[in-house]
């Protein structure tokens, strides 16, 4: 009988195992069958974008966690596909910070070309995922949620690819629910233009609050504070923007700091993060985890330990993204065609331990993206994904870091080399900062000036 497998999520993680799987089909292996089940009405994961906050319509958790004008925060360079490049999908090459429709057109490109959107079960929900010793298989119950039924089915494997920047860590400030403007976590977080003219305080120092921070800035906020609690960002801000320490606590409309500051705002925005939430896998099977590079329990980033039949997929902290999902779906794609064997569970513990001590030896940005760089060298390395110099992706995020640190508000102005065609990308005709309107039209319809000669 042929193996069954159960893919949760088709966001950029899921639908890199469909598209694994399939390539292996084209070349003439027998695979196994797949089911990726979706609670959303689409494919694309987080860059399928939603109005909705809350609940949805299905009384689910709204999954999206991506705001009107969130434009790639890192170089399209460092994300492509190395089986689908941007200038085969667009034509022609593209500008290095594409806004989010862009992505997500580019993401459903490839996997309408590779024709495994018939995998997908589109606004189906997992509920709960258990397994029995005894027959080796996992039972997966679903909800079908316009019928509002649930049925279950039998599995031999497992992909969890729900990602996991959609569930809020919301710490409390005293005073906070007395605060006399809004709060509101980034997750909810939709439209810049809503706080144009306003005080803002965005709590957190990391991507969430600086992105969310300039967006703010760029759509005529009056002012922009950032409070952070292990240290600040450090970039070189515009008057009207600034860093403090901790938020101590509120009253009314005031807050007061750790370092005795205090001013009057009109919303508090938490950017506090994501927590790991996968309330749908048995206790013994789910996994627990801060946001990390290397998060604990899972062999190569990805195979349960206590059960390797399991397959968590784009659970790390990310400086990679695509291509690391296709680097991790590629190998476990091989593990269970068995091209590669995994080794034992003693052997897979002490690989587990050995990572994490080099995470924890990572001191800042620049070693965190060698540290990826290296994960993604490891996962390739035996599988037939088409070549990807993880190297030159590594100098193009340091490059990007600098940029970064040059000017947080122009860094979105440069361009970078595509590691796969060699082009240089276009300058986009506009710069970010006066770019208002982000849709893929104005973006892709205009002439782009020439790349830059760098
Ligand atoms: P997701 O994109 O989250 O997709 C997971 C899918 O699983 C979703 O479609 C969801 O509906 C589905 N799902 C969840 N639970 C269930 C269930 N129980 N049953 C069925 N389906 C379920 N990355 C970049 O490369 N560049 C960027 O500029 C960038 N910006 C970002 C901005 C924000 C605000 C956030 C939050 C993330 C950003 N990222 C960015 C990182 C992002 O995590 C990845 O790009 C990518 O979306 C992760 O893919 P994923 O498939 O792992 O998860
Ligand atoms: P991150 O990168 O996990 O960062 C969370 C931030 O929130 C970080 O600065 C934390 O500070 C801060 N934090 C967490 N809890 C608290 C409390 N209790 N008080 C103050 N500050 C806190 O999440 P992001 O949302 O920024 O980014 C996640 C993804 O979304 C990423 O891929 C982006 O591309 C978009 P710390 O440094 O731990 O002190």
């Amino acid at each position: 009988m042929t193996d069954r497998i159960a893919i949760i999520g088709a966001g950029p993680s899921g639908l890199a195992v469909l598209r694994a799987f399939e390539s292996a089909r084209r070349k003439g292996a027998e695979i196994p069958e797949l089911v990726c089940y979706e609670r959303q009405s689409d494919y694309g994961g987080l860059w399928n974008y939603t109005w909705r906050t809350g609940i949805d319509q299905y009384g689910e958790p709204v999954h999206g966690s991506m705001y009107r004008y969130l434009w790639s925060n890192g170089p399209k360079e460092c994300l492509e596909f190395a089986d689908y490049s941007f200038e085969e999908h667009f034509g022609r090459p593209i500008p290095s910070y594409p806004p989010r429709a862009v992505l997500h057109d580019y993401i459903k490109g490839r996997i309408e070309k590779s024709g495994v959107t018939d995998y997908i079960k589109l606004n189906s929900a997992v509920r709960w995922v258990t397994y029995d010793d005894n027959t080796g298989k996992f039972t997966v119950a679903v909800k079908d949620l316009p019928t509002d039924e649930v049925t279950t089915s039998e599995f031999d494997y497992v992909f969890v690819s729900c990602g996991h920047y959609s569930t809020p860590i919301t710490p409390e400030f005293p005073g906070l629910s007395k605060f006399l403007g809004r709060t509101l976590h980034s997750h909810d977080f939709r439209s810049a233009d809503e706080f144009a003219g306003k005080d803002v305080l965005c709590i957190g120092s990391s991507y969430s609050a600086e992105d969310i921070g300039i967006q703010c800035y760029k759509y005529g906020a009056k002012s922009v504070t950032f409070s952070w609690r292990t240290k600040p960002m450090g970039f070189k801000w515009p008057e009207t923007l600034e860093e403090v320490p901790l938020l101590e606590r509120v009253e009314g409309k005031t807050c007061f700091f750790e370092n005795g500051y205090k001013k009057d705002f009109d919303a508090i925005v938490l950017c506090t993060g994501y927590a790991n939430h996968f309330p749908f896998m048995e206790d013994s099977l789910r996994l627990k985890s801060r946001n990390r590079l290397y998060p604990p329990n899972i062999y190569k980033g990805m195979f349960w330990l206590n059960n390797p039949k399991v397959l968590y997929i784009g659970m790390q902290d990310q400086y990679y993204t695509f291509n690391m999902f296709d680097a991790q779906a590629w190998y476990a794609r091989d593990v269970i065609l068995g091209r590669i064997k995994l080794p034992s569970r003693g052997e897979m513990a002490e690989d587990i331990t050995k990572w994490i001590a080099d995470e924890e030896a990572v001191q800042d940005a620049f070693e965190a993206i060698d540290f990826q760089t290296e994960y993604v060298r490891d996962l390739l390395a035996p599988t037939d994904y088409p070549r990807l110099d993880v190297d030159k992706v590594a100098a193009t995020f340091k490059e990007w870091e600098h940029h970064k640190a040059e000017n947080i508000l122009t860094y979105r102005d440069r361009s970078y080399r595509s590691i796969l065609t060699g082009t240089q990308a276009p300058i986009h005709h506009t710069p970010w900062l006066q770019a208002l309107d982000d849709s893929l039209e104005t973006f892709l319809n205009q002439p782009q000036t020439q790349a830059a000669a760098e």
